[in-house]
């Protein structure tokens, strides 16, 4: 076996954690070779809960799970920490504007941070869920001056996912025939699922459907997928999020197939003219560790508007937390 892994997860009470941290513990995050130390982080008013699903855990006797400790201080929960699972945030609620949501927001993020930053292990990896997900990343990151910028990242995996399956079930295959899929830009209703690199049993995947269907079904089935399983479930995506972010940081520390990438939000090094620093979904691949932006494919004047429209949203929203002072 491999030495243990310190995985924190916060919002651990919440719905997302519920359904994620049994298949952490279970070995699903890392492999089967890695023992688990959990470290959950809730606000004091949910530290009860999460001692409650702590009591599940160990009625799991789960082979890999070494420890659980539950706090309400973020400089405990992220001491020593090799992986940070950032998912409780703080959700948009009636009337409230977007600037407030990213005040509110940055209140969390930077404080996380800024305890990675001071206490976390040198080879901390942080994946942020918790929305507005790419900028909670960037502050989170912009707080942590002494950490690698790589090793923060935001999920888009989810959006990747549901990409997958809306593509099999239009072409009556399945998701294994599926390569190259790509979320371009901000988890966010702008973002730009792309079929134009896709390969289907090897051919472009924008050639065997229609470009109506593509344009007019796809893109905003992908984009608008939360909306609607709030609206069929009476409650937002759980499950398939916690899923999401068990793929993510398995491709992160064991690769992706050859021939294959996948769709993370990571720092952008200027490709693709997204500009340098922002924190906005790529195509990337994962090999040693780390991901990398796949390099060198073209985009038609369709694509191209569509990345512009939602790196641009990303842009503003840097903005405004910049002009807030939280970044
Ligand atoms: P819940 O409201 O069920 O749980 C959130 C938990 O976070 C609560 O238990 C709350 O007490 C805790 N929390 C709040 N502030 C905290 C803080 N400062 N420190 C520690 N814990 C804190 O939400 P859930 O459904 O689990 O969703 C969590 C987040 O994921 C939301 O922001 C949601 O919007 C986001 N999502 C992101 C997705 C993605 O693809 N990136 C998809 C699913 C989901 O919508």
């Amino acid at each position: 076996t491999n030495a243990p892994v310190t995985v924190t997860v916060t919002g651990a009470a919440g719905q997302i954690g519920y359904a994620l941290l049994f298949r952490i513990a279970s070995g699903q995050l890392i492999g089967p070779d890695t023992p688990i130390k959990l470290r959950l982080l809730e606000i004091p008013q949910a530290v009860k809960a999460a001692e409650g699903t702590a009591m599940e855990l160990d009625d799991c006797a789960f082979p890999l799970l070494q420890s659980i400790d539950i706090t309400d201080d973020v400089n405990t929960a992220f001491r020593g920490t090799n992986v940070g699972l950032l998912v409780g945030a703080r959700p948009r609620s009636q009337g409230m504007e977007r600037g407030d949501l990213l005040q509110a927001n940055g209140g969390i993020f930077g404080p996380q941070g800024a305890a990675i930053n001071a206490g976390a292990a040198e080879d901390v990896r942080v994946l942020v869920v918790g929305n507005p997900a790419n900028t909670n990343a960037l502050i989170a990151q912009a707080h942590a001056p002494d950490v690698p910028a790589e090793r923060f990242t935001a999920m888009t995996r989810l959006d990747h996912n549901r990409a997958l399956t809306q593509l099999a079930q239009k072409l009556g295959v399945s998701v294994t025939e599926i390569s190259k899929m790509t979320i371009w830009g901000n988890h966010s209703a702008t973002q730009y699922p792309d079929l134009f690199h896709t390969e289907v049993g090897g051919k472009i995947a924008a050639e065997q459907v229609e470009q109506a269907w593509l344009a007019d079904e796809f893109i905003p089935t992908v984009a608008k997928r939360g909306a609607a399983i709030i609206e069929a479930r009476g409650a937002s995506s759980a499950a398939s999020a916690a899923n999401a972010a068990i793929d993510h940081v398995h491709t992160w520390f064991n690769g992706t197939a050859e021939g294959d990438w996948t769709s993370a939000g990571v720092v952008s090094d200027g490709s693709y003219g997204v500009p340098e620093g922002l924190i906005s979904s790529f195509p990337v691949t994962a090999s040693g560790g780390r991901f990398e932006i796949v390099q060198g494919l073209q985009h038609d004047e369709f694509s191209r508007q569509r990345i512009d429209a939602s790196v641009g949203e990303l842009v503003e929203e840097r903005d405004t937390v910049r002009e807030l002072g939280l970044l």
